[in-house]
Order: structure tokens, then sequence, then C-alpha cells
């Protein structure tokens, strides 16, 4: 009788060791940092996690056919509570988060992004805000001679809205 319960049991034991065995590396995986790999399509990021780990590093491809896009990821201030899509219908707010900008990716049509600002590591933990604020229809290696001779400010080239007008925003919360 207590043979044939123990086998019973021992199931069960066996698969509680594994779930918690699963769990704690999960828990391990989530502290460590990655590297997250984000797509650009019109006008959206695909990939891009809810949290990451502090340390984590963003790389950017461009999927869309024609567009250029970017990745600005801005750590927002610990008492900003507003959602991303109340932030970017805010237009001088987020001017105003500009110095907060820790890395920017951009990367022309079907190919990989470059950094031009930071390195694509998220490194204080915090909640960030994600945009892209290309111009809508822009000629990419135009805006891109623009930009490397603009040194940091916005290139001066003829288009269309931002792109995060068209929905192409997103947050990420980065953890310790
Ligand atoms: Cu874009």
């Amino acid at each position: 009788m207590n043979i044939t319960s123990s086998r019973r049991r021992s199931p069960l034991l066996v698969l509680g060791v594994a779930a918690l065995a699963l769990l704690s590396a999960c828990g391990n995986a989530a502290s460590e940092p990655t590297t997250v790999e984000v797509s650009a399509v019109d006008f959206a990021f695909e990939g891009l996690p809810d949290t990451v780990a502090a340390g984590s590093t963003v790389v950017l491809t461009n999927d869309a056919p024609t567009e250029l896009h970017e990745l600005v990821a801005i750590r927002l201030p610990d008492d900003e509570t507003r959602s991303a899509a109340d932030i970017v219908a805010t237009p001088e707010d987020l001017i105003a988060l500009f110095p907060s900008v820790e890395t920017v990716l951009i990367a022309p049509p079907g190919e990989d992004g470059k950094p031009v600002v930071g390195n694509g590591t998220l490194t204080e933990p915090g909640r960030y805000l994600i945009i892209c604020a290309i111009p809508t229809g822009v000629d990419p290696s135009e805006y891109l001679a623009a930009a490397a001779e603009s040194e940091g400010g916005p290139p001066d080239v003829p288009g269309g809205p931002p792109h995060f007008v068209h929905g192409m925003y997103a947050e990420i919360t980065v953890h310790g």
C-alpha cells in the first residue's frame, strides 16, 4: 500500500520540482540584460516587450518598403503617469522630454538600424517612451544626410507629419 501510494505521489513531486526550477529560471532570465530585436513597420514597433532588465540593448530592423524609421527611447520622469498616447498628443510636452533621450536608432527601409544617440542600451530603470518622429514620406538618404549635418538638432527636410502621429509609439518599463 505504501509503495503504491509513494509511486503515485512521486510524479507529482517531480512535476512540482520541475515547476519550481522553471519559475526560478524565468526569474533569472527576466533580471538578466538581453538584446531586444525590434522591427519597424508602417507605422508601429513590433517585438517590443512590456518590460526588460536594465542594461538591455535594443536593436532595430526596418521592415517597411519605403519609409525611413527610427526608434527614440526617452526615459520618462518618475512622476510622469500619463500613457504614451496622452504624451504624444501634447507636442510641447514631447519637446520638453528631448533632453531625456537615452538612445536613437535609425534604419533605412529594409536595413538594420544604426545608433545615432547612445548605443541602444537602456541603462536606467524606469518607464520609457518609444517614438518614431521621422516625417512621413521623407526621402531616406536626404534625411540621413541632413541629420548628419545638423549635429543632433532636428534635420530640416520636407515631409509630412511625424510617424508618431500615425500611432508609431510605445512604452517599455526597464526594471533593475
Ligand atoms: Cu517611423
